[in-house]
């Protein structure tokens, strides 16, 4: 009945390319791939969707539930335990006729990096908010990162170019809680969501929904006001003539019957109106439409769905639907929208391509186009599925025990040209552009309803996220490529950019055997999570966390640590003793402070028998004392370290590009230049380096290094290279020791505090907040109903251990979410 009811739903048929013939076996799948991830706020029903995808789509016989711990994609026991997603999670299943690669990402800030991975190879996205709460803190943050404005977690790129959001479908679940208000949760879509150039994120409601009466038992309309009831059903305000879908109970532990009838009476009446209202607001964003609506004609329903689809792909809409996911209603609806409302691969833009080498050269690579009407493969730009050079994306990394021996580790990858086929030798760059990964895969994979099942012809067409067997040096944010072709010679992706820790724990392994165990984890662990950090040795027994030796393990927030804690003691059988969490502080440079800049400081060494030497003579300053307004006070941190060249130093490097700034993050393309010339190269690693450690013993941040002479007794060749690393880094570890203590603050990681509470608790939440030095910045009520949001900024030193606290302050009903927002002057609270 399901399958007769998707051939009469308004699917749209996907537009058909132009495919050359020898592309048309391999390429002619791609109208009919949906890349696509699900997205929003912690809890607000991602896991609980997707299990029910699978069960519509009879990937499962039943659907998992997240709080009986049995659902498919949140398979690790700290996932099962606490309910929440960890790590995302790639299935794959079929809709109709189209292969759909689907991406549960979870909703908790401190594990922001599955976000930023998954940002980093989808097309398109569901974006889910709670009924009753709309927009929540993370669902903002989530949106950010979909609009490719920076990662969520603690990354703050300043981005100029042009923005390459995802298209996204937006789904209101939790239709079946009491208070939930389908149209006051797109209304807060609209409010709290921008897009670049537009004032709003432009959710139109495509369905109104149907609620059955509490007093009279009926089906009735949920427009234009909410109705105390059951969420039943909705019309279908895209179908013409429009369609009511209802979804009828069919007894415990069974899927609801799907009913699809015809829109009458007073129902019909209100679905006119919110059919006019959903045309009227896509008139805004499509001049067809508005044609339609000027003229008081109705557009026919063909129309409305390229409209909607157009609208998305460009990213001036968001089509809206209705769901109780864990009440399995509205489950098939979402699925229709991923299908006719998101982009296949061939109507994205392509990736950006970074290239260092003059043939693949970026600027050739993105705008290379050619006027004859029928273009060859490789009139495409690199990363076009229509291009036939092999590049694709190392977006995750995973250890499945069993798997391709070893440690089992699998890397999962989004090809976005070409093929990938096993047994083929492959070559991975790193971000800093390093290629000297050459490797094999043994088997390609995908994750089918809970199990990886190997790729039927062992070969990933462009397009496909798989997952590889057999890679043992590939990490997360590698470019892959075909060893030895031409075509993609020094070419790079843009990666996976992980947030950075705030919070440390020192890890102590309980005995001299366990000692081996607990590295050989952390590097597991490091290598699946880049957001994490270890180190061993002097950073660790200098750090006045406990006595003695010991590792120290750094992530994002509490939850985040905890867990890897947990999966170290659970999973990997490390009996280890954890100590107390402590913030990671930074340091930066005084307002007024320069240090250096005068006179070339010589480093001279005798090292195995060869005296090496080499003076650089550079200057340090605080980039800028910018107060954000956000911020509360002191200095904040709005960029990473910067390593400007001088023109001087620039000809002794012999270096011939314009730009004077190497190592901003938007000036990829001439770091990538100096990055071929080793002694450059040498020169800002052996800068960055010294930084990790200011005058007070942090990481120097926010730092200005301008370097105006560069000298070596032996000429600029690349044998130099070692010579003038290490004379950056003793220059700078000598103007660093030769400071003052006032040169230099220390700065402690800063957090936005969002907390959701019952309104007999917030005079209890406020107060506290404040005695923590918190700073509130507003206070409001969710959706006229009896909770209230506060929003502020806080240390995140005085928040460890918050999530206790709030509990008892509010009879355990208050929930929070704590988001890395900047570094500020330490103060004490
Ligand atoms: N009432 C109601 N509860 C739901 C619905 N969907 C999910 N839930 C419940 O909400 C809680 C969170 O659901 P999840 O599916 O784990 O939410 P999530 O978005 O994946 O959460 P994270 O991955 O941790 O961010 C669970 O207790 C679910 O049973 C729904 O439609 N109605
Ligand atoms: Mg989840």
């Amino acid at each position: 009945m399901l399958r007769a009811l998707l051939s009469r739903l308004p699917r749209l048929h996907p537009r058909h390319f132009h495919l050359s013939k020898t592309h048309l076996s391999t390429t002619s799948h791609l109208p009919f791939l949906r890349n696509v991830g699900i997205f929003a706020h912690v809890d607000a029903g991602k896991t609980t969707l997707t299990e029910n995808f699978l069960d519509v789509s009879d990937v499962v016989s039943n659907p998992g539930m997240v709080d009986s711990g049995t659902t498919v994609t949140d398979f690790l026991p700290a996932e099962r335990e606490r309910g929440i997603t960890i790590q995302s999670a790639c299935i794959s299943f079929g809709w109709g006729d189209t292969k759909i690669n689907l991406i549960d990402t979870p909703g908790h800030v401190d594990f922001s990096v599955e976000i930023s991975r998954s940002v980093a190879v989808l097309d398109g996205a569901v974006l889910v908010v709670d009924g009753v709460e709309g927009v929540q803190a993370q669902t903002e943050t989530v949106w950010n990162a979909m609009q490719r404005m920076g990662v969520a977690g603690n990354l703050r790129e300043e981005v100029d170019a042009p923005l390459n959001p995802i298209p996204c479908v937006g789904c209101v679940n939790k239709l079946d809680r009491v208070g939930s208000n389908f149209y006051s949760a797109v209304s807060t879509l609209n409010k709290k969501l921008k897009r670049q150039n537009t004032t709003a994120a432009n959710a139109i409601p495509i369905q109104m929904p149907l609620i059955k009466c509490e007093l009279t038992n009926e089906v009735v309309a949920g427009y234009p006001e909410p109705v105390e009831g059951e969420f039943v059903g909705v019309v279908d305000l895209v179908s013409d003539p429009m369609r009511m879908i209802v979804w009828e109970d069919q007894g415990k532990g069974k899927r609801p019957g799907l009913k699809v009838g015809e829109v009458e009476g007073f129902i019909g009446e209100r679905a006119e109106e919110a059919r006019m209202e959903m045309i009227e607001m896509l008139a805004e964003v499509d001049e067809e439409i508005e044609e339609h609506y000027l003229e008081e004609t109705v557009p026919p329903q063909s129309t409305i769905i390229k409209s909607l689809r157009n609208s998305t792909i460009n990213n001036k809409a968001m089509p809206v639907v209705a769901a109780a996911a864990l009440k399995r209603k509205g489950i098939e609806p979402i699925l229709d929208s991923i299908c006719s409302f998101l982009p296949s691969p061939l109507d994205v833009q392509s990736p950006s391509v970074h290239s260092s080498s003059p043939e693949t050269s970026s600027k050739r690579v993105k705008k290379k186009k050619s006027s004859k009407k029928s273009k060859k493969e490789s009139d495409y730009p690199l990363g076009h599925p229509l291009n036939s050079s092999l590049l694709a994306l190392a977006f995750k990394v995973v250890h499945v025990k069993g798997r391709g021996g070893g440690d089992g580790r699998v890397v999962f990858a989004r090809v976005f040209s070409g093929e990938l086929e096993s047994r083929t030798t492959l070559k991975a760059i790193n971000a800093e552009g390093s290629d000297d990964k050459v490797e094999r895969p043994s088997a390609l994979l995908e994750l089918k309803g809970g199990k990886m099942t190997m790729l039927e012809d062992g070969v990933a067409r462009c397009g496909e996220v798989c997952a590889i067997v057999g890679l043992k040096k590939v990490e997360t944010g590698d470019t892959l490529v075909l060893s030895g072709d031409p075509a993609t010679r020094g070419v790079r992706l843009n990666g996976v950019s992980a947030p950075k820790p705030v919070l440390t724990v020192k890890l102590e392994a309980r005995g001299s055997e366990d000692e081996k165990k607990l590295e050989d984890a952390l590097r597991i662990l490091c290598v699946e999570d880049p957001s994490l950090k270890v180190e061993t040795g002097d950073a660790a027994d200098e750090s006045g966390m406990g006595g003695g030796s010991g590792i120290l393990l750094s992530g994002l927030g509490e939850l985040h640590v905890e867990v890897v804690c947990d999966r170290l003691i659970r999973e990997f059988n490390c009996d280890v003793k954890v100590g107390e969490p402590a913030v990671a502080l930074k340091e930066a440079l005084t307002v007024g402070t320069v240090l250096g800049g005068e006179e070339l400081i010589n480093f001279e060494r005798e090292i195995a028998g060869n005296r090496i030497q080499a003076a650089v003579n550079l200057r340090l300053e605080l980039i800028s004392a910018d107060s954000d307004s956000d911020n509360m006070e002191g200095q904040t941190i709005l960029a990473d370290n910067s390593i400007v060249l001088t023109d001087e130093a620039k000809s002794w490097l012999q270096l011939d590009f314009d730009s004077e700034i190497i190592d901003e993050g938007d000036e990829e393309e001439d770091e990538h230049n100096a990055v071929e010339n080793k002694c450059a190269t040498a020169l800002i690693s052996g800068i960055k380096g010294a930084l990790q450690r200011g005058p007070k013993g942090n990481e120097l941040t926010n730092v200005r290094c301008t370097v105006l002479e560069v000298s070596t007794e032996n000429g600029y060749g690349d044998d130099q290279a070692g010579a003038i690393r290490a004379a950056a880094n003793f220059a700078i570890q000598k103007l660093l020791k030769n400071s003052s203590s006032s040169d230099a603050v220390v700065l402690e990681p800063q957090m936005t505090l969002t907390v959701n509470v019952h309104n007999d608790y917030i005079g209890n939440v406020l107060s506290d907040f404040t005695t923590r030095g918190g700073v509130i910045s507003e206070v409001y009520s969710v959706n006229d109903s009896e909770k209230q949001v506060m929003v502020g900024k806080v240390p995140l030193k005085s928040i460890l251990g918050y999530s206790t606290k709030l509990r008892s302050l509010t009879a355990g009903s208050g929930v929070f979410a704590a988001e890395y927002c900047a570094h500020s002057e330490h103060r004490n609270v």
